[in-house]
């Protein structure tokens, strides 16, 4: 049997981060995967995430199963987190998920359970993984305009051209915040307009938020989420704890189905459970009891969402002394969009061949469509990033 397997493709992020690692020059710079890192290149554990570990190994008592929807009151702190009060609870089906890619699989599922003809409309580009599931699924993707290579934010009326042809019942995947790859987002304005055309057009929305609190702050990160929630007939949300917690490698994410009828949610919530059931049974806990910890306390709370407002800070402060450094450099305002971009990631506009030479000749890390982790970056490797780029003839 083995012998009739095939070499899959490598996905191209991690491959980077293994080329990066086996690269012995010292002043390499890693711009690669979307981890965050802080001045000193570590990805820390985050002070609440910390404490609400030490009480919870203090008082757990059992590591029995919970439930195939994780713990309730996970789910309850995740929906009131990224929905606040936008939409009744009762109107929301939800299960906790290995991760936001989790979530993404299994919305996809559901998709194809319930529709087998939708096709998924994703931006171009999108998560790259995104493409690989829905491909592995048998899905059939149609990618939407989404950023434009000149101004390097987004196309939008080429977007909405393109979801102009989708039929009723096709899906629009849609970033909440901090687009990745290129950190070009809508404005609340163009959200609106996207939220009249799925509605005209009886298209599905899904969501996928992965970086809350990355963007311009926890509620503003979510406000085009709730947007959408409480104005369509029905959405998918698949949620990200990875890196708003920092807890990557726990596999902590939401799936939520949100309906204007309250009377399909039991429907929608046996569904989705039944979904863990096949893919996994019972969801990973641990980060998601973590999470639950430090939402439902006060003082965790406080303290998580300050550390995550220096964290995004200390993006946007690199994002302004990179297009600070480059207009400098430059004499143009070419680069301004790079603090514009939100999130961790911008794409630069330089060729595959212009990114190769920056790690090459660099020893710069950036992904081959030139996305740029800004969180690799420091104030002392921000001016030997803007020289390279100026170098290199970006
Ligand atoms: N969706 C997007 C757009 C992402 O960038 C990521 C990556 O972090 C995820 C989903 C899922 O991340 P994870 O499965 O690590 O929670
Ligand atoms: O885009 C990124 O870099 C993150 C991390 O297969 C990631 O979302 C990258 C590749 C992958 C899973 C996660």
């Amino acid at each position: 049997m083995f012998e009739n397997l095939k070499p899959q493709p490598a996905d191209k992020i991690l491959a980077l981060m293994q080329m990066y690692r086996d690269d012995p020059r010292e002043q390499k710079i890693d711009l690669g995967v979307g981890v965050y890192k802080n001045a000193d290149g570590v990805t820390p554990v985050m002070r609440a995430v910390k404490a609400a570990e030490l009480r919870i190994w203090e008082e757990q008592q059992t590591k029995a199963y919970t439930g195939l929807a994780g713990d309730p009151a996970y789910a309850d702190v995740m929906i009131n987190l990224i929905l606040g009060t936008t939409v009744p609870r009762a109107n929301v089906a939800a299960v906790a998920t290995p991760g936001g890619t989790g979530a993404c699989r299994q919305a996809f599922e559901l998709i194809r359970m319930a529709n087998p003809s939708a096709r998924v409309f994703v931006s171009n580009p999108t998560w790259p993984n995104h493409i690989s599931i829905l491909n592995y699924l048998g899905i059939e993707t149609v990618a939407y305009r989404y950023f434009d290579d000149e101004t390097r934010g987004v196309d939008f009326d080429g977007m909405i051209e393109d979801l102009k042809t989708a039929n009723a019942g096709d899906v629009v995947l849609l970033h909440g915040c901090c687009h990745n790859p290129t950190g070009a987002n809508l404005n609340m304005v163009q959200w609106q307009e996207v939220v009249n055309l799925i509605n005209d057009r009886g298209l599905v929305a899904m969501i996928d938020i992965a970086y809350q609190g990355f963007g311009d702050g926890l509620n503003e990160d979510a406000q085009a989420t709730r947007l959408v929630a409480s104005s369509v007939k029905e959405c998918l949300i698949a949620a990200s704890c990875s890196k708003n917690f920092g807890v990557y490698r726990e596999r902590t994410g939401l799936l939520m189905a949100v309906s204007a009828d309250a009377g399909q949610t039991a429907l929608n919530q046996g569904t989705l459970a039944f979904l863990n059931r096949q893919n996994y049974s019972f969801p990973p806990d641990h980060g998601a009891r973590v999470v639950t910890r430090i939402l439902q306390d006060e003082e965790l709370r406080a303290d998580w969402a300050a550390e995550l407002e220096e964290v995004r800070l200390s993006m946007l402060g690199l994002r302004q002394q990179l297009a600070d450094e480059l207009q400098r450099l430059t004499g143009s305002d070419r680069f301004g969009f790079l603090a514009q971009h939100r999130g961790m990631f911008s794409r630069l506009g330089a060729s595959p061949e212009l990114v190769e030479k920056l790690r090459v000749e660099h020893g710069i890390y950036m992904v081959g469509d030139s996305r740029m982790n800004i969180a690799g970056l420091n104030e002392k490797t921000v001016p030997i990033l803007a020289k390279a780029i100026v170098e290199v003839g970006v």
